[in-house]
């Protein structure tokens, strides 16, 4: 019987052998691909479905067509947006050799905690907020660090306004009232209806920009709403939980009508969070003439005496509720 067992894991190991030499060969097979293949071209990344990207060509003959691309083992991860050199057969499939200069990536928070890259060269970032499902202030102060902290502008858009009439919370509007008074961008819009549509529009012209924010919000249908031709999948709210049900499930970037649009998933939950404690300070932009200003050089800004965060409160000039924010966030980094 433990002959027997032994010999079971033996083969166990020799099949995973087996599979680690296959892997080693793969790369060796991806390079000597490309020597049948066609003289390289530029493209951008559409898509990344794991195994496979979606390369769309710019210039020379190819402009505009599509290919399914493998990409060369020793480049990084690629996603929606990232300009790369591929090499196709000509036809529908092809080989990504390099990978461009990005002017940066945005990562959104994953549920598992760490951040995770969705986005590269862009512009603007659209948090969506609704009535349903619930929005989270917490949420989006988290997509705004992660903005921040890769300096680029950030564009509330509270969608399904709608249905407002039946579902506005005081929570909603004073999320709408609280992060235009930081000097954030804040429209409200319909993706139903297409009120505040021409407005997104103009804030869109001519810039590339990914759409985050929770499952459900209606990134997809303010996507189709922005452009009709364009058919993004888009699915109903859970009835019992009113949650979205994860229907975006890769980013995708979307040519519109005068700029790039990437559809991102939603998220449902959020958990952990793997950035630093300093980024996370500086993502609060209003705390920043505050910071380095308190009595103690380590101070928690929690209770000690003559702390320059919590007298900014007190004179109106932070809100209490971003304080809270700020140290719940810190919290679930601490829990590391
Ligand atoms: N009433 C109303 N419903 C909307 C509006 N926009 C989207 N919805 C609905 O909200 C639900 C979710 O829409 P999606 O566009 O799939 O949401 P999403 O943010 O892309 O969701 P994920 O892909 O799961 O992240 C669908 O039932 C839409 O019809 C709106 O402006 N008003
Ligand atoms: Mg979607
Ligand atoms: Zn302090």
């Amino acid at each position: 019987m433990a002959k027997r067992k032994l010999s079971n894991r033996q083969k166990t190991r020799i099949d995973e052998r087996q599979q680690q030499h296959v892997e080693r060969l793969e790369p060796e097979a991806a390079r000597d691909a490309t020597k049948n293949l066609g003289p390289r071209s530029s493209g951008l990344v559409t898509c990344n479905f794991g195994q496979q990207l979606e390369v769309e060509a710019i210039g020379g003959t190819l402009q505009g067509k599509i290919f399914r691309c493998f990409q060369r083992s020793n480049l990084p991860a690629m996603v929606s947006g990232d300009r790369i050199i591929f090499q196709s057969d000509g036809e529908s499939s092809g080989v990504i050799v390099a990978l461009d200069d990005r002017r940066n990536v945005f990562s959104r928070p994953a549920s598992s905690g760490e951040l995770r890259p969705v986005a590269s060269n862009i512009d603007l970032v659209l948090i969506v907020i609704a009535p349903i499902p619930q929005p989270f202030m917490n949420l989006v102060d988290r997509y705004l660090v992660a903005v921040e902290s890769l300096q680029l502008t950030p564009l509330l858009i509270i969608n399904k306004a709608d249905l407002m009439a039946s579902s506005r919370t005081p929570e909603l509007d004073a999320m709408g009232v609280l992060y235009a008074g930081l000097g954030y961008k804040v429209i409200e819009v319909s993706a139903t209806t297409g009120a505040g549509i021409t407005d997104l529009k103009k804030a869109l012209n001519n810039k590339t920009a990914v759409i985050v924010g929770q499952s459900g919000v209606g990134k997809s249908s303010l996507i189709n709403a922005l452009s009709p031709q364009i058919d993004a999948p888009v699915g109903a709210l859970s009835r019992g939980s009113a949650k979205g049900t994860h229907t975006t499930t890769s980013a995708r970037l979307f040519h519109l009508d005068g700029c790039d649009l990437i559809d991102s998933p939603g998220i449902r939950e959020f958990g952990l969070w793997h950035i630093s404690p300093h980024q996370l300070l500086e993502g609060f932009t209003e705390f920043r003439p505050f910071v380095g200003q308190c009595k103690f050089r380590d101070c928690s800004h929690r209770n000690e005496p003559q702390c320059a965060l919590r007298s900014a409160v007190e004179s109106g000039a932070i809100s209490s509720v971003r304080l809270e924010s700020y140290f719940h966030i810190l919290e679930s980094l601490a829990n590391l």
